[in-house]
């Protein structure tokens, strides 16, 4: 395989690669992939670099996983030479990160913003994918990679009368790139994940009033977010190679943290308050990594989320609200954790109110308000903070067709199935980076991302020294890997929350956990040995006639 051709007048662009998405997994993968000397075209539905980060513009987002281990490892020049200011990187700083790595790496001439891939063809004779992207053009490719991020795909929710209301409506995934000022408005934000418990407090301080709507009660733990000093820095900077070390292979979320030795319930009570305290007070997701058993065992994850309610008790004044505030629903942590400042005290605040919409839903949206149990909570501007059609939502919104013209929507309908995330049988060449049946969305992204790129790059390169025309999941490994994930899955008591790793919080969508969550270490090794018995569970055949040039 050589960087493809497509000299006659009419033909179309023919590349080794299409890559969709030009987050932080299309642009690394654009990178290794121009460095290993294919040809490739990233296109991305956005007008810059930075997937997530380019549209989470919302007050108060940023990264729940500290900013010296979210960034990329494979520079050591661009992992010494960053600044990062805070212990928690804001989205705008992440941002500036993506287009100084995209600048840095001259990845922008390879990329076209603004552009949606929106069907994907295999055809069988060329081996090769036809791809229709959204300017009309037809462009061909031998490989397609889904570098489509997990959380990407806004979902406006259904609920009645909102397209009457008639004031602003911000969805928190697909925020405007200027600046919004609530200043003087009663504003209504609907959601507390992660989005809404990050944006609620610095809506509050600038609005009239603010009214949250609550349908689940979230457990989140204090960010403790400070400047990042120099010290701080370089502890890390010096570090590097064993901390990312140990993020890639031992820590289960990718994460490089003190890791726990024993289960919550081998300590006295006294002894436990005393380590949930030390964590709380620390601030961070390491808090549910307090003790080895959080996940597993409900008596021990119980002792984690009544710690948790005692500090909600303690922060918010009003007895009813603090109470409506409790996660009562699910254990701590089966919905991803919410890592925020200053959100439970934000309740004290005489300008914020707190309605419950899990006893009594919205009944409708009218022109200025939300209706609840027929009480008219008066809006000017409304915030939607209602999440994504999580891990497949973006990838089904692609017209994506395999072997015999079956669709990808068609095969995943009962629900996403992949050979350990990376590719699906029936769709020869075609990977997803971070896709179901992956650790993903359990892990600190980057460094499943890294993981991927690099076994996709080097999956490639093999590719390439033998000859090989196609690659695709066989379906026996293929239906092997789903029962595994499902079967760790079900050993933990992730399943019983309503969460979005379930599908859960869409209508209609398949209900299959669609994280791997056996850890991205273990993971790692899987998939290396994988690779090392020659892509074993993968089905691979030769070129037999040398690459047709489609004219147009
Ligand atoms: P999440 O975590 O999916 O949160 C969405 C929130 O919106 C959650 O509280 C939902 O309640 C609520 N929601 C969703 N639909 C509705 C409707 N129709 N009515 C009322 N409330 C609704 O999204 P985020 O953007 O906050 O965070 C996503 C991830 O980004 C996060 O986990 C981090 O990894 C970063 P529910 O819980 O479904 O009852």
């Amino acid at each position: 395989m050589s960087p493809a051709q497509s000299s006659p007048a009419q033909a179309r662009e023919a590349y080794d690669v299409v890559v969709v998405g030009a987050g932080f997994a299309g642009m690394y993968m654009l990178h290794r992939l121009r460095g290993l000397g294919f040809s490739a075209r990233v296109y991305e539905q956005g007008g810059g670099v930075g997937g997530t980060w380019y549209w989470n513009r919302y007050p108060g987002a940023r990264c729940d996983v500290e900013s010296m281990q979210y960034s990329y490892s494979f520079s050591e020049e661009l992992q010494q030479e960053w600044d990062w200011s805070e212990r928690y990187a804001p989205q705008a700083e992440i941002l500036k990160y993506a287009n100084h790595v995209a600048d840095r790496f001259d990845l922008r001439r390879d990329i076209q913003f603004d552009t949606r891939v929106e069907r994907a063809v295999f055809d069988e004779q060329a081996n090769a994918w036809s791809v229709k992207i959204s300017d009309g053009k037809m462009v061909e490719a031998k490989f397609v990679v889904l570098a489509t991020g997990c959380l990407s795909n806004a979902r406006k929710p259904d609920i009645q009368g909102l397209d009457n209301f008639k004031g602003p409506v911000y969805h928190t995934g697909n925020w405007p790139h200027e600046p919004v000022d609530f200043a003087g408005l009663r504003v209504g934000l609907i959601g507390t994940g992660s989005s809404g418990i990050q944006s609620a407090p610095i809506i509050a301080e600038q609005a009239r009033h603010l009214t949250v709507f609550q349908r689940t009660a979230n457990f989140s733990i204090p960010a403790r977010n400070a400047a990042l000093t120099d010290e701080e820095r370089n502890a890390f900077r010096n570090n590097y190679p064993e901390i990312r070390r140990f993020a890639r292979e031992i820590a289960r979320n990718g994460i490089h943290a003190e890791q726990p030795d024993r289960g919550a319930l081998d300590d006295s009570e006294d002894a436990r308050r005393a380590k949930y305290k030390a964590r709380w007070d620390r601030g961070g997701l390491t808090f549910m990594s307090a003790y080895n058993n959080l996940g597993l065992d409900l008596a021990a994850n119980d002792t984690a989320a009544n710690y948790v309610r005692s500090k909600i008790t303690e922060i918010v004044k009003d007895a009813t609200t603090a109470k409506l505030l409790q996660p009562n629903s699910h254990p701590i942590g089966t919905k991803r954790i919410c890592i925020d400042t200053d959100y439970f005290a934000t309740f004290n605040r005489p300008n914020v109110s707190l309605v419950d919409i899990k006893t009594n839903p919205i009944e409708e949206i009218t022109a200025n308000a939300v209706r609840v149990a027929g009480t008219d909570h008066e809006v000017d501007a409304l915030v939607l903070a209602t999440g994504f059609d999580a891990m497949t939502g973006s990838v089904a919104r692609i017209d994506i067709r395999g072997r015999g013209g079956r669709t990808l929507n068609q095969k995943w309908a009962e629900g996403p199935k992949t050979y350990l995330g990376l590719m699906s049988a029936g769709f020869p060449n075609l990977f997803i980076i971070t896709g179901p049946g992956s650790p993903s969305v359990l892990s600190n992204m980057i460094v499943s991302i890294e993981q991927h790129v690099d076994w996709i790059a080097d999956c490639l390169v093999h590719m390439r020294q033998q000859g090989l025309a196609t690659m695709e999941a066989g379906g026996e490994a293929e239906d092997k890997w789903v029962a595994h994930v499902n079967e760790i899955a079900h050993g933990t008591l992730y399943p019983q929350a309503n969460s979005w790793y379930m599908g859960a919080n869409i209508p209609g969508k398949p209900r299959i956990f669609m994280p791997y969550i056996g850890g991205v270490g273990i993971y790692r090794r899987i998939c290396d040995e994988v690779a090392a018995k020659g892509y074993e569970g993968f089905v691979m055949t030769r070129a037999e006639q040398p690459r047709r040039v489609v004219t147009g």
